[in-house]
This record gives C-alpha cells, sequence and structure tokens, in this order.
C-alpha cells in the first residue's frame, strides 16, 4: 500500500529499517538470551539523529511529528520488540517534558534527550495502581523550596538506565486524581533508587525496574506545570504515546509475517511447499489484511495527531488496541504456519510472540482501551 509519504518520512524509514537489519538483527537473539540492555543500539540511534525526531527545531530535534516517529518505531518493531520498547519508552518520558514543561525545563533536557545522551523514563505504575491511574500513592510534600518524594514506581520501562524521569506524585491527596503533579527527576538525586531487574516473558532486551524514592528531595521547580496537573499530563501524554505502541504492533506483526512466508515457501509436506496449501494461504491472507488494516489505522490517527487536532484520545486508543490485539494474532499465527520450527527458540518468531504479548498490556491494557473508546462514544452520543 502506498501511503504517500513524503521524501523525508521514506527516508526515516529506510533509515531505521538499515540500522534495524545490519545492527539489531544479528544481536536480536543475544540480547532476548542475556537480558542486555541494548547500549549499542542507542549510540546508532543517536549518531542517526532518531532521538530528535519529534522534538522542535529549537531545542535541537529534527522537528517532525507523531508520524515519523511512528514509522521508526515500526521499523525497530519489525527487527526486536525489546530494543523498539526501549526507544519508544524513551518518547513516552518525554512527552510530558514536551507538551507540559516550561520554557527552562525544555531548554535543560530536550537538547540532550533529541541529541541521545541522556535516555527517559516515564513513572506512573505502582503496585497498587495501573489501570487506575488516578489512584497511585507517591506522595509528592512541599518544603520550604523542595518537594520531598516517597513511594515505589513499579514495572517502569527504562528504569535504572535511564538518567531522566518523569514521573506522577499526588501533592494533595484531597482532591483524588486531581491532586496529582508531574514531576522532572534526576539519576543520583539522594533518596531516588532503584529495585532489581525485573525478568520478563519478552521485550527482555528493555530494562524494566522500580523505582524507589525515600524523602527525595527535588527543586520546586522541577514540578511539570502546576500543581494538580498530573492526571491531565498523564492523559495526553498517554494520548500522544500510544499510536507508537500501535505501530509496535505492526512492526512486530510484519516481522513475524515474513518469517512465517519465508519459511512457507521453503518447507516442503506432501511433497509441495507447505505455501501451495489453501490452508496456509488463507492464514497467511488474513495476518497480510490485518497488518495493512493496522498500519492504516496508526498511520491515519498519527497524522490526525500531527494536524494538530485537539481531541485524540479515542483514535488514539483505537489505534492502540487494534494494531495489537492484530499483532498478539498474527505473532500466533506465524509460530503456527511455522508448526515445531515456529516453537523452537532457532526461529525468531517464537521471540516475536512472546515480545508481543506486552503490546496488550502496557501504557493502558486492551481493556482499558476499550473503555476509554466506549466513554469517548457516550460523550459524543451526548453532544448530539
Ligand atoms: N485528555 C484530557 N482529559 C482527560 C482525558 C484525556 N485523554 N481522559 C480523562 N480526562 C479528564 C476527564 O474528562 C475528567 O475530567 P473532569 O473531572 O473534568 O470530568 C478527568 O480527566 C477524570 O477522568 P475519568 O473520570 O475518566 O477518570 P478515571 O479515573 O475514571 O479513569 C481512565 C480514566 C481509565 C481512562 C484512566 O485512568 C486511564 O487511562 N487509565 C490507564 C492508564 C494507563 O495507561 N496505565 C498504564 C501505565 S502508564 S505507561
Amino acid at each position: 500500500m502506498d501511503y504517500f509519504l513524503t521524501e523525508e518520512q521514506v527516508m526515516i524509514r529506510e533509515l531505521t529499517r538499515q540500522i534495524a537489519e545490519e545492527k539489531v538483527v544479528p544481536v536480536r537473539e543475544e540480547l532476548d538470551e542475556k537480558e542486555e540492555f541494548p547500549w549499542g543500539i542507542m549510540e546508532v540511534l543517536a549518531q542517526s539523529d532518531l532521538f530528535g525526531l519529534f522534538i522542535p527545531e529549537e531545542y535541537g530535534g529534527l522537528e517532525k511529528g507523531c508520524l515519523e516517529l511512528c514509522i521508526a518505531v515500526e521499523e525497530l518493531s519489525r527487527a526486536c520488540l525489546g530494543v523498539a520498547t526501549t526507544y519508544a519508552a524513551n518518547a513516552l518520558g518525554t512527552y510530558p517534558i514536551l507538551l507540559f514543561g516550561s520554557d527552562e525545563q525544555k531548554k535543560k533536557y530536550l537538547p540532550e534527550i533529541a541529541a541521545g545522551k541522556r535516555l527517559v523514563a516515564f513513572g506512573l505504575t505502582e503496585a497498587n495502581a495501573g489501570s487506575d491511574a488516578g489512584g497511585i500513592q507517591t506522595t509528592a510534600k512541599l518544603d520550604g523550596n523542595e518537594y520531598v518524594l516517597n513511594g515505589t514506581k513499579q514495572w517502569i520501562t527504562n528504569g535504572g538506565e535511564a538518567e531522566i524521569y518523569t514521573i506522577i506524585a499526588i501533592t494533595d491527596k484531597s482532591k483524588g486524581a486531581r491532586g496529582a503533579s508531574g514531576f522532572i527527576i534526576e539519576k543520583g538525586t539522594p533518596g531516588f533508587n532503584f529495585g532489581k531487574k525485573e525478568k520478563k516473558m519478552g521485550i527482555r532486551a528493555s530494562a524494566t525496574r522500580e523505582l524507589i524514592f525515600d524523602n527525595c528531595r527535588i527543586p520546586r521547580e522541577n514540578i511539570l506545570s502546576k500543581e494538580g496537573m498530573g492526571f491531565i499530563l498523564t492523559m495526553k501524554t498517554l494520548d500522544n504515546s500510544r499510536p507508537g505502541v500501535g505501530a509496535q504492533g505492526v512492526g512486530v506483526a510484519q516481522g513475524a509475517f515474513e518469517e512465517a512466508v519465508k519459511f512457507a515457501r521453503q518447507r516442503v509436506q506432501f511433497g509441495h511447499p507447505i505455501i501451495s496449501f489453501q490452508a496456509v494461504q488463507h492464514m497467511l491472507a488474513d495476518m497480510a489484511t490485518e497488518i495493512e488494516a493496522a498500519r492504516a489505522l496508526v498511520y491515519s490517527t498519527a497524522r490526525y495527531i500531527d494536524s494538530g487536532a485537539k481531541e485524540v484520545t479515542k483514535e488514539s486508543a483505537m489505534a492502540k488496541v487494534f494494531a495489537t490485539d492484530m499483532a498478539m494474532r498474527v505473532t500466533t499465527n506465524a509460530v503456527q504456519v511455522m508448526g515445531g520450527s515456529g516453537y523452537m527458540r532457532e526461529y525468531p518468531v517464537e521471540k516475536m510472540m512472546r515480545d508481543a504479548k506486552i503490546l496488550q498490556i502496557y501504557e493502558g491494557t486492551n481493556q482499558i482501551q476499550r473503555n476509554v473508546i466506549g466513554l469517548s462514544l457516550i460523550k459524543e452520543a451526548a453532544k448530539k
């Protein structure tokens, strides 16, 4: 399908694909086995200016948009979702600064982020607050010119590896979700420590850790926007980042599909390559169709966001839920087409299927996405 990408967008796709094929594919199995953080690849992405894609030129970025970011994320995901998650989570952590940061905060942090010198992580989830974003318990109390943070964030992607953290904490408990606020915290701040690295089913190249705040004091000016804006900041951040999770789904599904086609052309049973059997052709036909439908929705949503549309919550959730449910089906069917070989670690589809599962869970479970879409439908209907 021709998506009428601009020359620049095609260049971004080609550049990321080249990096993915030359630098990521050869090491993905080892990164997965050893659960190793892909610093080498992050350096290559930094040298290629890919960390600055969505950051304004005045802060050292390329000033592209959500679509360009989705294209880059898709290509990385086609090779390795663990690597793509690391890159995409950096964008997730950067959005709060981009959308809600003051000019001083932007000047201080964005140029280093754009240059890929400092990695970012976003910290919302806690032991008792994931889907219920308003239910967080980490507190930030103002004491003179400093906020004092206490609490623990859980399952934070890029935790421990990132140097900049955008986190959400409660500044006024009596106000519930409206008493949440966003903060920037740097690695190395006294009272800010990390838990052990989690052992995961998939996306093992990415790092996932707890963030532990124990009387951690940060300057008052590290608040993002003002007190009470934390919940809205979170929702707006997720509105912008969820199409990127959809792009991860499109990428990993595309990678698995290509492996399945390659295998089906080579594998001979009953005297014929299995791709000549209609049962296999129908599976591949459905996979190809679903991938294209998901890509079309992700790209359209990204373009809608880039058009400056204010209300993108429903579309963003639709792109995430559709593309990631698709990714789970397509990667599972890629394993099925490849049979016993697909189940073996010798072939990459086994890892792709394990990796894809997280897409239905993080940045809002797919059940929550349906709630978000449902709520938007109710609001739209009430307006008519
Ligand atoms: N943009 C702007 N405002 C939004 C918004 C959005 N996307 N979503 C909600 N709001 C506003 C609502 O309009 C409401 O404002 P009012 O109080 O003025 O009416 C307020 O925020 C509270 O919204 P709501 O009542 O819908 O909040 P809930 O606590 O019921 O939860 C969901 C809403 C489930 C949508 C939210 O908690 C969520 O997205 N959870 C998933 C979080 C997530 O993705 N977690 C994964 C880890 S993050 S990597």
